[in-house]
């Protein structure tokens, strides 16, 4: 077997986002595109020669072709070993986890999360680091970088190899293991949750409907829910990985989860509700007739944590995306712990967690995680959620409503307007930018400003600094408003408007959350004037 060098040349705008790079599937078709990333990933990170990675992808559409090119080209650049999923597929949290386990030098995952899968649609690819987690940005930037000059890439001329069957095959000098998707994955949560209490909760009839969206969590949440934790088959549904996702967006979110959300708001409601997304590391969490947001998922986890045998001793700390509602601050001032507030991506939870400063995080963009992995773990979630109840004996909407009474209700949602035309979005935000001085003070609809700035924010364990986050207005009352544009999209620009507000008294705990946020999300349109900018009437995705 020879190896090819291949004469390339750069491509504009591969800098990965928010999650790795993400683009439209044709993108990653054309020639050598996949490929140029894939080299700068391995020049980027370097020292490939002796390394051991982790590969596997939520089985989306070109997943199959893409680890087959990926595992030639590691061949061609010294990788000793490749540790990849059976069949390519790996959640995003089993990879974190099989990277820790093996001590690899890092690994790639394929994916484009939430986003839909197809010829027509989605694909994405990311690198992690040695410690689980979404390479930190002075390996983005590296590798960006070399994206800008590169002029060849290196691949081995071989065939594709079979990955259907689990064993060790090589390829050129390089060996490639072929490992259960599932089992480490499995052996963590089983160390993590009190899975005798969990199957008792479902032998004594507890009733639980996990939407596996057609997406990688379907292997995984019927392995470990009905196989191991005797759930009653039909407990997940949609389970069958397929390729475009059957037709859907994989994300669990009020629009496209909405037969889970049906079934959870009708008469024969199972006791729980709960959903992952593509790659499986985002979770909505349902109790009967009821929607648990995730900002208010974080803050039942937070207070509740060490009632799961992985956590009994408590926590060190947690941590919050910025858009993320102030529930859980609330926790950590009656706990005493430390709570920090980051910017949107999981890579900056990494450092807290790797410092030991923190135990638990998450996000409102349905994500919740803990130092178990560097990743947002969905189907961990559901777990920490069923051993709470397991212990609790209490259904959701209890827990909830006790939670309400002893920290108070921050009242949250997030409206997002997708594939607005990006020029239009950045002069919106500039626009917002350039009037934040002048707001403070002054009071529209009744609500006082009291700060609003540019999220900008130093990490604690390495003094680095991002900037340009997000844009916040507090309000007097508690209230806040955040505007933020999506680092994920692939289509045009998605404006952001995360909206809260703060209600201590028990008597407005059950308004509807859109009524209870009415004054805020009027103040949303009257400062940065997104009907008439964007020509929308309404948000595409109220959640
Ligand atoms: C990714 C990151 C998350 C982040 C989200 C934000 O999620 O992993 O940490 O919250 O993007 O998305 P946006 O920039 O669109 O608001 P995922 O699940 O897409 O990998």
């Amino acid at each position: 077997m020879t190896i090819r060098e291949i004469a390339t040349t750069p491509f504009p705008g591969q800098k990965p986002g928010t999650s790795g790079l993400r683009k439209k599937v044709r993108q990653f078709k054309e020639p050598h595109y996949l490929e140029n990333f894939v080299q700068c990933i391995f020049d980027g990170v370097g020292d490939m020669e002796g390394a051991t990675l982790v590969l596997g992808g939520d089985g989306r559409y070109y997943n199959r072709e893409a680890v087959q090119i990926i595992l030639k080209m590691a061949a061609a650049n010294g990788v000793t070993k490749m540790v990849v999923g059976q069949n390519g597929i790996l959640s995003t949290p089993a990879a974190s986890c099989l990277i820790r386990k093996l001590e690899a030098k890092g690994g790639i995952i394929l994916s484009a999360s939430h986003n839909p899968g197809g010829p027509n649609y989605d694909f994405g690819i990311k690198y992690n680091a040695d410690n689980g987690g979404p390479a930190p940005e002075t390996i983005t930037d590296a590798i960006y970088a070399l994206t800008q000059k590169i002029s060849q890439y290196r691949i081995l001329d071989a065939t594709d190899i079979d990955l259907s069957e689990i064993g060790e095959v090589s390829l050129g000098g390089m060996r490639v293991e072929i490992v259960d998707p599932v089992r480490e994955y499995r052996r963590l949560m089983k160390e993590l949750f009190d899975f005798k209490k969990i199957k008792k909760l479902f032998k004594d009839g507890f009733r639980l409907r996990f939407d596996a969206m057609h997406a990688v969590t379907g292997p995984y949440s019927t392995d470990i829910l009905e196989r191991k934790l005797g759930a009653p088959k039909g407990t997940v549904i949609n389970a069958e990985p397929l390729e475009d996702f059957g037709g859907h967006h994989p994300d669990p979110n009020p629009v496209h989860a909405r037969e889970l959300f049906d079934i959870m708001f009708s008469d024969d409601a199972p006791d729980m509700g709960a959903a992952s997304d593509g790659d499986g590391d985002r979770n909505i969490i349902l109790g009967r007739g009821m929607y648990v947001a995730p900002s208010d998922s974080l803050a039942v986890l937070a207070a509740n944590a060490h009632l799961a045998p992985g956590y009994k001793d408590g926590l060190a700390g947690v941590a919050r995306s910025m858009p993320t509602s102030g529930a859980v601050d609330r926790v950590a001032a009656e706990v005493g712990m430390p709570c920090f507030e980051t910017p949107t991506g999981w890579k900056y939870f990494g450092n807290l967690l790797d410092a030991g400063k923190v135990s638990l995080c998450g996000e409102e963009s349905a994500g919740t995680g803990s130092d178990h992995v560097r990743e947002k773990d969905g189907l961990w979630a559901v777990l920490m959620w069923l051993n709470i109840l397991a212990e609790r004996q209490e259904s959701i909407a209890e827990i909830m409503r006790a939670h309400w009474r002893t920290y108070g209700r921050n009242f949250y949602s997030r409206h997002d307007y997708e594939a607005v035309d990006s020029d239009a979005a950045n002069k919106l935000m500039d626009d917002l930018r350039a009037k934040l001085p002048t707001l403070t003070g002054q009071t529209f609809e009744g609500e006082t400003v009291t700060s609003a700035d540019d999220f900008s924010y130093t990490d604690p364990v390495d003094g680095s600094v991002t900037s340009k986050q997000g844009i916040r207005i507090q309000f007097e009352s508690g209230a806040r408003l955040v505007y933020r544009l999506s680092g994920t999209g692939t289509e045009g620009a998605t404006l952001r408007v995360y909206l809260e507000r703060y209600e201590a008294n028990p008597a407005n705990h059950e308004l509807e959350t859109q009524v209870a946020l009415q004054s805020i999300i009027t103040i949303a349109d009257q400062l940065a004037e997104i009907g008439k900018r964007t020509g929308r009437v309404e948000p595409d995705v109220i959640s």
